[in-house]
């Protein structure tokens, strides 16, 4: 059995309803537990609308790749919408961490290559794991972490 982070952002559509939806089919594969509900502004293009993000726990015995294949067919099973690099999109899913694994694949990087950077990603991850490392960093002692304005606007119920 593998330990996965799975992280979901949807910034088009209903997208409150969309990830409850992928919560839903990622349960499907594995035992899950989900982060907190955060709603934050957007990094990239600024002319878009803020973001929903959260952070999802899988263990599963999916392998790295048949895992991504999986998120992808979710993604495109949401309507997948994706207007530019960094813009906006229906949903994006990626893969944060794979049993502490480090994979360099034409199709698949992980850790995550911007996992160390985004408050949206750090805060969920830390809501599951508070004690995380990656790449030998320990999370919650990140500055980003310590002076991010992110406040979670539901708690970790809200994909039931
Ligand atoms: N790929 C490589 N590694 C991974 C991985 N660990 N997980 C490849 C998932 N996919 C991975 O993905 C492009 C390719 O990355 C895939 O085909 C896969 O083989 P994509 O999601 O289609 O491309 P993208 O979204 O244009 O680029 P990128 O760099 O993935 O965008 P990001 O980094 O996902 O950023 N602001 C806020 N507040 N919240 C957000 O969630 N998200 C983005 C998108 C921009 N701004 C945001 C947010
Ligand atoms: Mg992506």
């Amino acid at each position: 059995m593998h330990t996965t982070y799975i992280g979901l952002g949807s910034n088009l559509g209903d997208s409150r309803q969309i990830l409850c939806r992928v919560v839903a089919q990622l349960a499907t594969l594995g035992a899950i537990s989900v982060s907190k509900l955060y709603s934050t502004p957007p990094m990239g293009p600024q002319d878009q609308p803020d973001y929903l993000n959260a952070v999802v726990e899988l263990k599963t015995t999916l392998t790295p790749l048949a895992l991504l294949d999986t998120l992808q067919d979710f993604e495109q099973q949401s309507g997948r919408v994706r207007l530019r690099h960094w813009g906006e999109r229906t949903l994006d899913l990626d893969v944060l961490w794979y049993d502490g694994q480090n994979i360099e694949h034409e199709r698949l990087t992980v850790p995550h290559i911007g996992l160390l950077d985004r408050d949206f990603v750090l805060l969920p991850l830390l809501d599951l794991n508070p004690k995380m490392i990656v790449h030998g960093q320990v999370l919650s002692d990140l500055s980003i972490v310590k002076h991010t304005q992110l406040q979670p606007i539901a708690t970790a119920d809200w994909a039931k």
